[in-house]
This record gives structure tokens, C-alpha cells and sequence, in this order.
């Protein structure tokens, strides 16, 4: 009775209308809650179904992927070039995160939401935060020559891929730097929500705080291809995601459709539509770091950061179509591909986190 309840609603969900402008499908949000503030028996519950996601096997055909957790590192790495640095930065990641939440949810029989981290909290402290609890949370800091994670759930899991482009078995490796992680500072969120336009606003995002939880764990965490290897990429992404709806929630009226920027070839850096580079590091209060303590070669060596002296010039690229756009500047037709994980949609579909495709909220 009760099943067969369930499965009215969703069949119901599924038939309502489309969008016409007046009501979006959205009902029920299900709801992305800091790992802080969840139980006990709710971490455990995402930490199991992650945990089943490195268990259960690849079923894309992507190259090199043993898992349908490693499935989602590698989509990651195929589109790393056109989806950091880019007007779809901020859509195409909330896309994937609703992907990797969407199979632990129908694959691995999680009932709860995506949770993120409030790394606000932890800023400057990241290595005591409650998240790299070997018991309840994600494990520590690396250690040994590999820098390899060495307590909590996924101390024996072998990422195949990465790192970068490259397939290969290693560990799941961090290098906390507290320094760095300091960049996630509350100070800086409030600064890109004061910004008044999109490009302005994604800019500020993904250089600070995006780039301080990822230099804050480093290791895995710091390769811009191969990042999702670490577990707590998840949580990070979900962070930057509900920094985005709080930004976009001050004026929906308007910010339910504002999406530009460039689309091509400006990876790793924020760079405006005109081509000029707009430097991550810019607010001064972590230019005292060292980004790779004891890295050969120093800050900026081989590897490198944005910047930081030694770091790639941004590639100007060729022109190159993406299905949706144009021309060269991202807009709401911009098609987001999570390589079949779930179904191709544009930018449009998800402006909205409670709209026809998305339907979740963030408390
Ligand atoms: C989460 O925790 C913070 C304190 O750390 C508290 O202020 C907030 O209300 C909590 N949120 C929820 C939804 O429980
Ligand atoms: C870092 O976190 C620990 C444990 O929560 C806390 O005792 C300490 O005061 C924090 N330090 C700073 C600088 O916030
Ligand atoms: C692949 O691995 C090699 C050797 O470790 C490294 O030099 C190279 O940078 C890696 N490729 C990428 C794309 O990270
Ligand atoms: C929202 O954005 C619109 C269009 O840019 C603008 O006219 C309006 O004043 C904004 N509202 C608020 C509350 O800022
Ligand atoms: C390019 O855009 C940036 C920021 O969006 C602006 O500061 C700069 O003046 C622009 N440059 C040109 C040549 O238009
Ligand atoms: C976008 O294309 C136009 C011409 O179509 C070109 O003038 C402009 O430089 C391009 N912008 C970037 C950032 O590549
Ligand atoms: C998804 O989008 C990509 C890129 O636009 C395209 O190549 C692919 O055929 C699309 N897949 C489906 C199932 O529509
Ligand atoms: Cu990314």
C-alpha cells in the first residue's frame, strides 16, 4: 500500500507539466545539510553509500575506470578544460554533484541528500576539522612518502585514475595546508556576494573560496583534472554550489538567467569574456603561504597553481564549438554532458535548484 503510494507520487512528479513560467515541478526539495550538523547515523549513512559506489562496477565504458565511483573522477577529467576558468564553471559543476548525488541515491540506497562542508568554519584550521574524523568523517591528512590517507573509511581505496590525465593506481593522497585553507574565510564569501553581475560573482567564487578548499587539502584535491578522487570533492563543490544559490537567491528575478563568460580554452584561470585574466589570489591574506610546503623547485614549481610564479600562461585556445553556445560566450543553451550518467541539459535547466530538473535546498 504504502509502496505503491510512493511510486503514485513519483509517477506523478515525473507527468506534471512543464514549466510554464508559473510553477516549477519542484515540491519537495530534499535537503543538502552541513556535515556538522548531521548525525551520527546520517554520516554513517553517506559515508556506507560512497563506500558502494567504489564497489559497484564502471557501466559507461569510460577508459580506465574500475568503479562508478571512479566513473564520476573520470567525466571529470575528460571535461576538465572546458568547464574551469568558464562561464559554465559554476552550471556544470552543480550538474555533476547532482549526478554522483543521484547514483548514491538510486545505485546505493541513500536516502538523504548531498551534504556539503561549511568550510567557512574551518578556515585557516582545516586540519582539525570534524570532516577528516577517522571515525564518523572522511580520514586525515596523508602520510609517508606517498602522502596516502592512512586512517578512516577510504584508506584502501585505489584511485585508477589520475593523477591528471593519467591512468594509473595510487592512493587517495592529501597535504593539508592550513595556510591555504585559510582562504576560505567567511570575509571572502561575503566579498563575492556583494558582486552585482554573474561574471563578476563566478570570478570571486572560483578564485576564493573555490580554490582555498582545494589547496586547503591538496594532494588529490589540488588537481584540477583528478580532484574527485578525493571523496571530500563532494562536499566542497556542494559548498560552492549553495555559495552560488545564496548569491543567486538576493535577486532570483534576475539571476535565474544570468549566465556569460567565456567558453573555451581559459582553464585553470578566471578570465572575463574580454580574455583578461582575472588573478585568483588577489585579497591578500594568504599570499604568505606556501601553496606546496617542501615541493621541489619551491611555490609554483612544476604542477603549479594560479598565481604563482612558474604557473602556465592561460591557453588561448582555438575557437571551439560547444553544442548550445553560439559563439564563444557561454549561455543558457549550453549543453552539459555528464557523459550519459544522467541526461544531457542545458544551462537553463539548472539555474534553478528547484526548478523542472533540479529539486533540492540548502540548510
Ligand atoms: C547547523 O549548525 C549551526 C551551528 O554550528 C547552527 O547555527 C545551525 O542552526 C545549524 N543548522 C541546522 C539546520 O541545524
Ligand atoms: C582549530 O580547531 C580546534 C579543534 O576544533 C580548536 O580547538 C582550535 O581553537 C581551532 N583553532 C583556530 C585557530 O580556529
Ligand atoms: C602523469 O604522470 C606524470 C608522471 O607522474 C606526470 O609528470 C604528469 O604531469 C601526469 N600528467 C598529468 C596530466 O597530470
Ligand atoms: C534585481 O535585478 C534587476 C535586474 O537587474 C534589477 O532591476 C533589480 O533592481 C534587482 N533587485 C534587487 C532587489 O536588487
Ligand atoms: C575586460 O574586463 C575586465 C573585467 O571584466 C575589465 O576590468 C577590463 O577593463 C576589460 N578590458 C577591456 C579592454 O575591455
Ligand atoms: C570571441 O569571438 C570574437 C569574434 O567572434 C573575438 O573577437 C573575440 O576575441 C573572442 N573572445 C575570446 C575571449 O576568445
Ligand atoms: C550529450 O551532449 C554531448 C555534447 O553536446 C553530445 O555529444 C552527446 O551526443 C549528447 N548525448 C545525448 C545522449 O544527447
Ligand atoms: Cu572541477
Amino acid at each position: 500500500m504504502r509502496w505503491t503510494w510512493i511510486l503514485f507520487a513519483i509517477i506523478t512528479a515525473d507527468a506534471a507539466p512543464v514549466n510554464n513560467g508559473e510553477q516549477a515541478a519542484c515540491k519537495s526539495p530534499i535537503q543538502r545539510k552541513a556535515w556538522h550538523n548531521l548525525t551520527k547515523e546520517e554520516k554513517k549513512s553517506y559515508i556506507d553509500a560512497e563506500k558502494c559506489l567504489m564497489s559497484l562496477p564502471a557501466k559507461l565504458g569510460l577508459t580506465g575506470a574500475r568503479t562508478r565511483f571512479d566513473e564520476f573522477q573520470k567525466i571529470h577529467v575528460l571535461h576538465t578544460p572546458l568547464i574551469h576558468g568558464v562561464g559554465a564553471f559554476l552550471p556544470y559543476h552543480r550538474y555533476y554533484i547532482q549526478a554522483h548525488e543521484t547514483a548514491l541515491r538510486t545505485e546505493c540506497h541513500y536516502a538523504g541528500a548531498q551534504p556539503y562542508w561549511d568550510e567557512a568554519r574551518d578556515a585557516g584550521n582545516f586540519s582539525k576539522s570534524i570532516l577528516l574524523d577517522p571515525e564518523t568523517g572522511f580520514g586525515g591528512d596523508g602520510v609517508g612518502p606517498n602522502k596516502c590517507i592512512a586512517d578512516g573509511p577510504f584508506k584502501d581505496y585505489v584511485n585508477s585514475i589520475g593523477p591528471g590525465e593519467n591512468i594509473t593506481d595510487h592512493c587517495i593522497d592529501r597535504q593539508i595546508n592550513d595556510c591555504m585553507s585559510e582562504g576560505a574565510a567567511q570575509q571572502n564569501v561575503d566579498a563575492c556576494m556583494k558582486m552585482k553581475t554573474f561574471e563578476s560573482a563566478w570570478n570571486c567564487m572560483e578564485a576564493m573560496p573555490h580554490s582555498s578548499g582545494h589547496s586547503g587539502i591538496n594532494g588529490q584535491m589540488m588537481n584540477v583534472f583528478s580532484s574527485p578522487g578525493d571523496p571530500l570533492f563532494y562536499l566542497h563543490h556542494a559548498y560552492l554550489d549553495r555559495i552560488w544559490w545564496q548569491w543567486q537567491s538576493k535577486n532570483l528575478s534576475s539571476r535565474l538567467t544570468e549566465v556569460t563568460g567565456r567558453n573555451q580554452g581559459g582553464f585553470f584561470f578566471p578570465v572575463s569574456s574580454n580574455g583578461t585574466i582575472l588573478g585568483p589570489f588577489s585579497r591578500g591574506d594568504i599570499s604568505g603561504c606556501d601553496p606546496f610546503p617542501g615541493f621541489p623547485g619551491g611555490p609554483g614549481g612544476p604542477g603549479g597553481f594560479p598565481g604563482f610564479p612558474g604557473f602556465p600562461p592561460p591557453q588561448n585556445g582555438p575557437w571551439v564549438k560547444i553544442d548550445g553556445d553560439p559563439a564563444n560566450i557561454t549561455t543558457l543553451g549550453h549543453v552539459i554532458n555528464v557523459e550519459g550518467s544522467i541526461p544531457n541539459v542545458t544551462i537553463k535547466d539548472v539555474m534553478n535548484i528547484q526548478g523542472d530538473v533540479l529539486c533540492y535546498e540548502y540548510i
